[in-house]
């Protein structure tokens, strides 16, 4: 059982993130592959539609040629697995998803009551596994590694357990910055994964804290109680709070985070943070100014006193609400996977460019910030999502989309 300790883990914040190396006058159209991101949200969006593609190329070239790497794993151009934009899915490839995705909602728990008395559902099994691992997951050497083998299992529970033959989609935040509500991954239709929340009459920032940095306020949206429409209404959310944020600067928390605590799905969808943080422009410089992996991971997540929370922060907490204010239940919200679909392509495209120094490169320990202290992650550092699914994993063995167990590429 890990720690559930007083200070906010849902704090994501930087103290090196200057302003972005960003330039008025990147060059669009030229084959020229951009070296620094345009503050131009249209060219930063083409900017990020080159980087997706060379990184394609780079990768299907290498499963196409005789790398050693593809060919002992199996992974082949006949059997590579493309994972899509959410846009570009019709209404009934959304449909397929989403009715895996309640499928999952529906089947039986593999976690023993007396490991996670709350987790009812096999959908509930990766959020308890998530909630027990947090503090080794986050701000760790593992961050990137184990989200991709998190979401790997999601799918693969998908399609083994639920008949999903679809494709693995994600969502590109920056193609809703301006507007969060007319997302096709949140317009409470049905092809989304359910709206916003109930408007309510709640007040103040939501204050993430972390030991002492600085307080980071974000504001609140336009709904906060429950979801109402789209296929998630019903939906409830089985595990936690632990640490969840509530707008005045206010937490949540339940004695027992695996005990059974059914309750609504709530969002606030909040468009000025996914604006604020997770744009083209924010993406493009993610990927091009930080050249190791260390100041990658960290500007992704926000580093600790730079008052930004990184894509990875404005994704979650854009969404609003509970669970996704809740950086160990995040999970419970059904639009998780698509977010950390893009998380993925965004790491994958940035090692795609140089794949020599990126493809291995780790940085971090096995503890959140290093609190307390703990052993450098390796290729040797085991990961294991416990009853979510899958083998315990080495780090050797998630470090590329087309080798280990993996074989697929993004569009
Ligand atoms: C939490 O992790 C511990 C140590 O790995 C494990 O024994 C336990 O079963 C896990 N609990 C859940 C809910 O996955
Ligand atoms: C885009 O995001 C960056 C931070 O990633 C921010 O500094 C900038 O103001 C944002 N741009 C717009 C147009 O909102
Ligand atoms: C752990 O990693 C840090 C940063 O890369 C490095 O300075 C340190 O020497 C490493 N420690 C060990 C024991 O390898
Ligand atoms: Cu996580």
């Amino acid at each position: 059982m890990v720690a559930f300790s007083a200070f906010v883990v849902g704090a994501l914040f930087s103290q090196t993130w200057a302003m972005p190396a960003v330039s008025q006058n990147a060059a669009v159209g030229s084959a020229a592959t951009p070296t620094v991101a345009s503050t131009s949200l249209p060219v930063a969006a083409a900017q990020l539609d080159q980087l997706a593609e060379l990184a394609y190329k780079t990768t299907t070239d290498n499963v196409a040629g005789d790398s050693d790497l593809e060919k002992r794993s199996g992974c082949t151009l006949g059997n590579l697995r493309i994972r899509r934009d959410w846009r570009i899915f019709s209404a009934k490839q959304k449909k397929s998803y989403i009715s895996s995705v309640v499928c999952l909602q529906k089947l039986p728990s593999l976690t023993p009551p007396e490991v996670a008395p709350g987790a009812r559902s096999r959908y509930d099994d990766f959020v308890a596994t998530h909630i027990n691992q947090t503090l080794g997951i986050h701000y760790t050497g593992t961050f990137l590694a184990w989200h991709r083998y998190f979401i790997w299992n999601f799918e693969q529970a998908l399609r083994n357990e639920c008949g999903y033959t679809g494709d693995y989609p994600y969502w590109n935040w920056a193609a809703d910055a301006h507007d969060l509500e007319s997302s096709e991954v949140f317009d409470g239709s049905d092809t989304s994964m359910s709206g916003n929340g109930a408007a309510t009459n709640t007040t103040g920032d939501i204050q993430l804290s972390l030991g002492t940095y600085p307080v980071i306020q974000l504001p609140t949206g336009t709904g906060g109680g429950c979801v109402t429409s789209g296929p998630f209404k019903d939906y409830k959310v089985n595990l936690g709070p632990v640490a969840l944020m509530l707008p005045g600067g206010k937490t949540s928390s339940a004695a027992n985070p695996l005990a059974y605590n059914p309750r609504c799905l709530s969002r606030d969808l909040t468009t000025a943070i996914v604006q604020a943080y997770a744009n083209y422009t924010s993406v493009v410089d993610l990927i091009l100014s930080n050249d190791d992996i260390w100041n990658f991971e960290m500007n992704m997540q926000g580093v600790p006193g730079s008052g930004s929370i990184g894509v990875h922060g404005g994704g979650h907490y854009s969404m609003g609400g509970d669970p996704a204010r809740d950086v160990y239940v995040s999970p419970g919200d059904p639009a998780f996977w698509h977010h950390h679909g893009m998380i993925d392509r965004t790491w994958w495209i940035w090692q795609n460019l140089d794949l020599e120094k990126r493809q291995n490169a780790i940085s971090g320990t096995g503890t959140f910030l290093n609190m307390p202290e703990s052993a450098n992650t390796t290729l040797d550092t085991v990961v294991d999502i416990g009853y979510a699914g899958g083998e315990p994993i080495t780090m050797r063995d998630l470090m590329s989309t087309t080798s280990g167990p993996f074989c697929y590429v993004y569009l």
